[in-house]
């Protein structure tokens, strides 16, 4: 018999910055779902990918001084770039889709033509409001605070001749599917969506879906000049990387429609509106779900780039563990709202979940099986009493638990009814008293072996059900406790008793050691203050004053050459430095100046300055200043930084500069 089949996607992502957490959350729910339905047994498609058209790439490579495909390459699969996050993050995708890829251009501009030619894309002319970052178009009534209503950054006026898709005419049929089936979940998503984009004045738009203010894109093949809009172009990778309008592939007939999409928050009037209807217009078969996950912010802020305040997966998952990490966004955050992600709550999971629950109960159960019989080898003489049953229903009925929450895709409370087994195990382990039990030998070993295969059993069938969110470590465990291939199952965990009797344990190294928190998070301020600064423009430069100065009043200003006689610090100031400097006069002039902090007074000595000489004299420390010395002054990655003009020794000291 065929197995059942499962497609899910993430969407795929601008390659336009590295990736943060935000983006990884989606991808590792994705990937733990993908698991989760082959332990299930299912056939899985699980496909990701990257949307690389759009002006805001194009000006990201100006930026850098790059060809687009160049910067895209460099980003996607270049070191450290987006293929090499996933390979550490362990994401167990089967297909990646470059929408660069040629067959999927050609497929694109074949979907184009046809929605042209069925009547649904026709040319008119587009005006109004558009975000780079989101790629998206607004009018100005949609707008907030002058902003993007979905990520609050900038707009920019946009106006040209332009092709339009009548999305106006499936706005009844979208609404029906929204309102009337479980297309959209959460389905706290679906009035907000139906409300402001399908019933809101003036009803649904039709969408501009060509550009020709840029060229980095999928050219319209019958209008040169446009280029598809971006949305357009990335929503049908879900059908393209399947074999769609192509002979890459030819999976479209076994996986589509596609079971799931997952897709954030912003996105979600994308896959719940445009995609259904571009679909209707096609004559396709309708996605079954989309799924609205919730944004992951950093102390509460909005994750951005420029605030600084990006969270690097790389660097977490290098210093917790990828399984920590991975455990950690799906553990602590429920899926479809927005979660606030803080270094005190992810060293706490890992402390209270990881170490302390998950970690111990293995460690005492396989420490004391070896401590307590010969070889880690239990004997087959087992006594069961009361609290084992107890715990024995808990875990019997723990994989149907489970199992109804993962398919409502709440990974948080799937995990939360693991984790209440693992703290029972626990429990059951301070009730049955093993170490008591083992003072008694070898009048209590059938007793003990009773116990100790209790909590084998528990520890094979949570692993189990862990292994689609830590599949590293569950695999480490089932080391540890004796439970090979064939015990590591989806069938496996619905059964209690499966380990052999005389089952073998090998204690292993530590599979999540305690983090000190506070020495953890003073580690990672410092980390982060780094990352900070290198986010930091290099240069930041004064603006130039926009106000005019009258020639004659910039004439007033008596700018000479002065030559250094000598300069010292001023005592009790670690600002100012005291220049005696000859001003061509025959007299001393004495100028205080703060620049302590860039000079050493002695390496000044003998050079030729600028100085500023009719300004009025003004005491400084007590110390009289006659006049200014004139410096270059900018910031480099936040610092300020500040050069004295020193001019060529050939200029006499009094020389007027003008
Ligand atoms: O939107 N928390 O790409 P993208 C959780 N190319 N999720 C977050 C997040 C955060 N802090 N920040 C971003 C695009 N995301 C399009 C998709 S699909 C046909 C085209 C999520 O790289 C965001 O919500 O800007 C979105 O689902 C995904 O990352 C990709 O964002």
């Amino acid at each position: 018999m065929d197995k059942k089949r499962f497609y899910i996607t993430t969407p795929i992502y601008y390659p336009s910055d590295k990736l943060h957490i935000g983006h990884a959350y989606c991808t590792v729910a994705t990937d733990v779902m993908a698991r989760y339905k082959r332990l299930a047994g299912y056939d899985v498609m699980f496909l990701t990918g990257t949307d690389e058209h759009g002006q805001k790439i194009e000006d990201r490579a100006r930026e850098e001084g790059v060809t687009p495909q160049q910067f895209v390459d460099n980003i996607v699969t270049g070191p450290n770039g987006i293929l090499d996050l996933w390979k550490l993050m362990n994401i167990s995708y089967d297909r990646f889709i470059r929408t660069t890829d040629g067959y999927h251009v050609s497929a694109i501009q074949k979907i184009f033509k046809k929605m042209y030619e069925n009547g649904d894309i026709y040319k008119g002319a587009y005006k109004g409001k558009y975000c780079k970052p989101c790629e998206s178009f607004w009018t100005e009534s949609q707008l907030k605070d002058g902003k993007c209503p979905d990520c609050g950054r900038e707009v920019v006026n946009a106006e040209e001749e332009a092709y339009f898709f009548r999305a106006s005419k499936y706005a009844d049929r979208v609404r029906e599917l929204l309102l009337n089936t479980n297309f959209l979940e959460p389905r706290s998503r679906v009035n907000e969506m139906v409300n402001n984009f399908i019933d809101c004045e003036g009803g649904l738009q039709d969408l501009c879906v060509s550009r020709t203010s840029f060229t980095w894109g999928v050219p319209v093949d019958f209008d040169p000049g446009h280029v598809v809009y971006v949305w357009l172009d990335a929503l049908f990778n879900y059908m393209t990387a399947l074999g769609y309008q192509n002979d890459q592939y030819c999976d479209l007939d076994k996986f589509w429609p596609a079971d799931v999409h997952f897709v954030g928050k912003e996105i979600v009037r994308f896959h719940a509106i445009y995609w259904p209807a571009f679909l209707m217009s096609m004559g396709l078969p309708l996605p079954k779900k989309v799924y609205g996950h919730g944004w992951l912010n950093f102390n509460g802020d909005k994750m951005s780039k420029s605030k600084g305040n990006v969270v690097d997966p790389g660097i977490l998952a290098e210093r917790y563990g990828v399984d920590a990490l991975r455990f950690f966004v799906l553990r602590t955050f429920p899926f479809g709202s927005d979660g606030n992600f803080t270094n005190e709550l992810l060293i706490q999971t890992i402390n209270t979940d990881l170490a302390n629950d998950l970690g111990n109960m293995v460690s005492r159960t396989t420490a004391m099986a070896e401590k307590y019989f010969e070889g880690g080898k239990l004997p087959a003489a087992r006594q069961e009493a009361d609290p084992d049953a107890n715990l024995q229903d808990m875990v019997r009925g723990l994989r149907g638990r489970y199992e109804e929450q993962m398919e409502k895709f709440q990974f948080q409370n799937a995990l939360d009814e693991v984790f209440k087994t693992i703290q029972r195990a626990n429990k059951y382990i301070d009730e049955t008293a093993p170490w008591a039990l083992a003072k008694d030998m070898p009048a209590n070993g059938a007793r003990l072996a009773a116990v100790l295969y209790n909590l084998l059993e528990t520890v094979r069938i949570c692993t189990v059900l862990l292994t689609p969110f830590m599949p590293e470590s569950c695999g480490k465990i089932f080391e540890q406790t004796g439970a090979d291939a064939g015990l590591r199952t989806w069938d496996s965990a619905a059964q209690w008793g499966l380990l052999p009797a005389e089952v073998q344990v090998r204690k292993g190294e530590v599979l999540f050691p305690r983090i000190d928190m506070a020495k953890e998070l003073e580690e990672l301020e410092k980390a982060a203050e780094e990352a900070r600064k290198s986010a930091l423009p290099a240069v930041e430069l004064e603006p130039q004053a926009t106000e005019s100065v009258d020639f004659d009043t910039f004439c007033k200003s008596d700018f000479r050459a002065v030559k250094v006689k000598d300069c010292q610090r001023v005592k009790k100031s670690d600002k100012l430095l005291r220049f005696t400097l000859d001003d061509g006069t025959g007299t001393d002039r004495q100028i205080l100046s703060g620049i302590a902090k860039w000079y050493q007074p002695e390496d000044l000595i003998g050079k030729t300055l600028v100085a500023i000489v009719n300004l009025p004299p003004r005491k400084m420390m007590g110390l009289a200043s006659q006049g200014m010395l004139i410096s270059a002054v900018h910031k480099e990655k936040g610092e300020e930084c500040l050069h004295l003009i020193i001019v060529d020794d050939v200029i006499p000291a009094g020389a007027k500069l003008c």
